[in-house]
C-alpha cells in the first residue's frame, strides 16, 4: 500500500513529509495544497495508492464515493458555500502527482471552462 508508493503523496501518508492535514480516517486524508490556486485549496487522497482515476475499478466504488463525501465535508468545514472539485487524469490534463487526488478549490470566483 503506501509503503511501496514512491510519490510525494506516499511520503505525506507515511509522515516523511509534513502536510497540514484537515481531515483523516482509515480510508483517506485531506490536507492543504502546497501551491494553492485559491484562498481554499485542499487535496483529498485515498490511503490506497491508485495512480489515477483510470486505475480505479468497480472494487473501489465505495472508496471513490467516500472521497467525494469527504471533499464536500472539508469544503463545508472550510466555510465554502461554493467550490470546485477537480481530478486531473494524465499529464496532458495537468496531473503531476500520480497518486489519485481530488482538488477542492474555492474562496474566489471560479471561471468556466477551466484552462
Ligand atoms: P495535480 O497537478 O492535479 O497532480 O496536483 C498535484 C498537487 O499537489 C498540486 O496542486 C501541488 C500539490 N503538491 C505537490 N507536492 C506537494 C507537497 O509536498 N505538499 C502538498 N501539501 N501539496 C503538494
Amino acid at each position: 500500500m503506501a509503503d511501496s508508493n514512491p510519490t510525494v503523496f506516499g511520503k505525506i501518508l507515511r509522515g516523511e513529509i509534513d502536510a497540514p492535514r484537515v481531515y483523516e480516517d482509515e480510508y483517506c486524508i485531506a490536507f492543504k495544497d502546497l501551491q494553492p490556486q485559491a484562498p481554499v485549496h485542499l487535496l483529498v487522497i485515498p490511503r490506497l495508492h491508485l495512480a489515477g482515476l483510470n486505475e480505479a475499478d468497480a472494487g473501489q466504488e465505495a472508496l471513490l464515493g467516500h472521497l467525494l463525501l469527504v471533499a464536500a465535508q472539508v469544503a463545508k468545514e472550510a466555510g465554502l458555500a461554493a467550490w470546485r472539485t477537480v481530478i486531473n487524469t494524465g499529464a496532458e490534463a495537468g496531473q503531476t502527482v500520480f497518486h489519485l487526488h481530488l482538488h477542492v478549490i474555492g474562496g474566489r470566483p471560479l471561471s468556466w471552462p477551466p484552462g
